[in-house]
């Protein structure tokens, strides 16, 4: 089975390729993206390509030169700058994903888009927000979202493609930054705690988001496309979550590695009220269920790996 990425260089996709290139071969695993970046090419251990996915007749040459029969479509803008960038945000995150549905559609290729956290808005209840609830989100980036479900689901349901995705919370990981998320600060906490073992953070104190460590994620975009579809009652998109926390509580943790690190807080209005927006936590039992969902890291867990492995690497 030869697979595509797109959006190769990005959080995600930095890991994933690399995950799958180890399962299925590296000449088996196509990555693409829109930046060209020629030093991360050329590491690459499999094929490459400069691919804007909305650009469809690109996207199906390499789809029949590789004979690809699994996308997993991972070009996207994240939430801040989507917010920064609405109309970009509607071409990259719609556009491109009715390029890659079409493509498929043509091709008869599986394919794996993830939505978020963000397709939820306020009118969602907070706490353990439910599979199927009011999805009414706010921002620009929840609109691309919600949207994009839709689509994948009209897809399968009318033209027959296998269309599934996840509802990814903030990934942290300690290979690849993201960029332009609300959540990233998840991340950037842990590069500092290491560097410098004090952190301002640009959410306030107690603002509780969902969150996934990246082996745990990468299973999940594994795992779900693999599964027996007779078992899927859902398919765009499951409630994932492995933790539930804030930037206090994440402190804390921290400080069980790291006893002098300090966190203070200077806030960003556009990205607090995107968080503000977002569910507290997820529920996550139909991923459980159908497809067999079962995060391996919490926030102790994955506390202990983020510092373990920068430490060790001296970011
Ligand atoms: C973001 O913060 O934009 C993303 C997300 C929650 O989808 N990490």
């Amino acid at each position: 089975m030869n697979v595509l990425v797109t959006g190769s260089l990005g959080q995600v996709g930095s890991e994933l390729v690399l995950e799958l290139r180890r399962r299925h071969g590296n000449g088996n695993v196509v990555a693409s993206d829109i930046r060209s970046d020629a030093a991360a090419a050329a590491k690459e251990e499999g094929p490459f390509y400069a691919l804007d996915c909305r650009d469809g007749r690109q996207l199906a040459r390499i789809v029949r030169s590789h004979n690809v029969k699994r996308i997993y479509h991972l070009a996207a803008l994240l939430s801040a700058v989507a917010e920064a960038r609405p109309q970009d945000a509607w071409d990259i995150n719609i556009n491109g994903l009715c390029t890659v549905l079409e493509v498929a559609r043509e091709h008869d290729c599986s394919v794996f888009t993830p939505s978020s956290i963000a397709a939820f808005g306020p009118t969602a209840p907070k706490d353990y927000t439910p599979q199927n609830t009011i999805q009414q989100p706010t921002s620009m980036y929840g609109v691309t979202k919600v949207s994009g479900e839709l689509l994948c689901n009209y897809y399968h349901k009318k033209y027959g493609v296998d269309t599934r995705g996840v509802r990814y919370p903030g990934i942290i990981s300690n290979l690849t930054l993201p960029g332009g998320g609300t959540t990233d600060y998840a991340v950037e906490i842990y590069y500092e705690a290491v560097r410098r073992k004090r952190y301002t953070c640009f959410l306030k104190a107690d603002t509780y988001l969902d969150m996934v460590y990246m082996p745990d994620a990468i299973k999940a975009a594994i795992d779900i496309m693999e599964a027996d579809p007779v078992r899927l009652r859902h398919r765009n998109a499951f409630n994932i979550t492995s933790m539930s926390f804030s930037p206090e509580d994440q402190a804390a943790y921290i400080r069980k590695y790291v006893p002098e690190f300090e966190i203070s807080y200077n806030v960003d209005p556009v990205r607090q009220a995107l968080a503000n927006s977002w569910p507290n936590s997820l529920e996550d039992y139909a991923a459980r269920v159908e497809w067999g969902w079962n995060p391996q890291y919490d926030l102790d867990a994955m506390t202990a790996d983020m510092l373990k492995v920068l430490s060790e690497r001296g970011v």
